[in-house]
């Protein structure tokens, strides 16, 4: 990987970049890290970089053209141009992972109260380290490096201990410990000592999730989705556009799946009258007190379903209950979509904005809703061409693969 760091204190970068892994990864060829002094792109006797604000004010305003002339000298088109400056998005250890895959990265260290507006618009994105002002983007940009360096494959020597650390599987570290077994009377717990790897496994899990839920329980929070089942309008086999019926089995078996995953709202959507009274009155059958008493689960469950005509008015719904449009995730059994199951799982499960997961029923949904997606799902590979799976069947698959453990 290579990085260009834009800096007016390329001094600043010696000692933290030339020390321990940083170090390792460059004499290994693994990070080409290169660091250009802004100010040899002044273009005045006193090589000046910054200059008093338009309309007036305290402070010292970092200066476009300088910016602009540094960003030419780059060759090699960088993959990602990057502002470090508070008001950017946090840095998360998903952004980090995001950013490790790329080729090319160039980091802009702002200073002073700020850069001139124009240079946002000369970079791809705005990154902050944290909710608080420093004097300049440099320890921002290095805390940045040394973060995506850890996931260059060669850098650190276990890729498992990667793997291991503190967020990146959205839970926090298991305690460790080594020597001595005993230290001011304070014992290693003995499960530790066991040798039973499978024992040491599951209480580490189970450490991590204690630590977590005690200490960050908003990283336990859960993805905020909502799923609706589409009768309309979908395919029959002839292509024709229909509205399916509405099956007991589809409430029952989706409505219990949802409750499984931690779905939010299970929309049934359907235009036909006589359809959605047929659903209410399953619905009204399985909920009343009875049934709350001799069959709760199942009761839980249906809590979860609303009855909806059109797929605008569930859009409609969660936006008056969430104050903001979700993301509408489309699926299909067709290879139409292409975003990738893993890459939707982590995107949901760092985000606090809704998703809409719509599945369809009969022989596919029509054309026409594709255009209301946001995003389309790959579809579901099994041996071969075959690719007949019930809806209940795809959405316990879906679900499992986006909201599992
Ligand atoms: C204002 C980044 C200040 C605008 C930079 C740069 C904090 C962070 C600065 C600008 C910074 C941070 C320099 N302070 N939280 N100061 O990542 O572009």
């Amino acid at each position: 990987m290579r990085i260009d760091v834009l800096t007016l204190f390329p001094e600043m970068f010696q000692g933290p970049t030339n020390e321990s892994l940083l170090k390792k990864a460059q004499q290994k060829g693994l990070l080409s890290l290169e660091v250009v002094n802004l100010r040899d792109f002044t273009s005045d006797k006193h090589k000046t970089a910054d200059d008093t604000p338009y309309g007036g004010g305290p402070g010292m305003v970092m200066k476009v053209d300088v910016v602009a002339r540094a960003l030419s000298s780059i060759v090699n088109r960088p993959s990602s141009v990057i502002l470090l400056c508070p008001t950017g998005k946090q840095l998360t250890q998903q952004k980090v992972n995001e950013l490790a895959k790329q080729e090319h990265l160039v980091l802009l260290c702002g200073h002073y109260e700020g850069v001139d507006e124009r240079v946002r618009e000369m970079v791809d994105e705005e990154i902050s380290i944290g909710d608080y002002v420093l004097t300049g983007g440099e320890i921002p940009a290095m805390v940045l490096i040394d973060a995506v360096a850890r996931h260059i494959p060669g850098v650190v020597k276990e890729s498992e201990s990667v793997k291991q650390d503190s967020y990146y599987d959205g839970l926090l570290d298991f305690p460790s410990y080594t020597r001595p077994e005993e230290f001011s009377g304070k014992k290693v717990p003995d499960v530790l000592l066991s040798g039973n790897h499978a024992e040491i496994a599951k209480w580490r899990r189970e450490q991590a999730l204690i630590k977590t839920r005690q200490r960050r329980p908003d990283l336990l929070a859960k993805a905020n989705v909502y799923l609706a089942l589409l009768h309309y309008p979908v395919y029959n086999k002839r292509q024709d556009i229909v509205s399916t019926c509405i099956t007991g089995f589809d409430l029952h078996d989706i409505a219990r799946c949802a409750c499984t995953f931690g779905i939010k709202k299970y929309y049934v959507v359907n235009p036909l009258p006589a359809q959605r009274e047929f659903a209410e009155l399953i619905r009204s059958f399985w909920m009343d007190d009875s049934s709350l008493e001799f069959n709760w689960t199942r009761a839980e469950a249906f809590k979860l379903i609303s009855i909806k005509e059109s797929l605008d008015e569930t859009i409609d719904e969660i936006i008056r209950a969430e104050g903001q449009k979700p993301t509408v995730v489309g699926t299909s059994a067709k290879a139409v979509g292409k975003t990738k199951f893993k890459d939707l799982k982590r995107e949901m499960s760092g985000a606090k904005q809704p998703y809409l997961l719509v599945i369809g029923t009969g022989w596919g949904i029509a054309d026409e809703v594709f255009e209301r997606f946001d995003l389309i799902l790959e579809p579901i590979i099994g041996k071969d061409e075959y690719n007949h799976l019930s809806v209940r069947s795809a959405n316990a698959i879906i679900l499992d693969r986006l909201l599992g453990r």
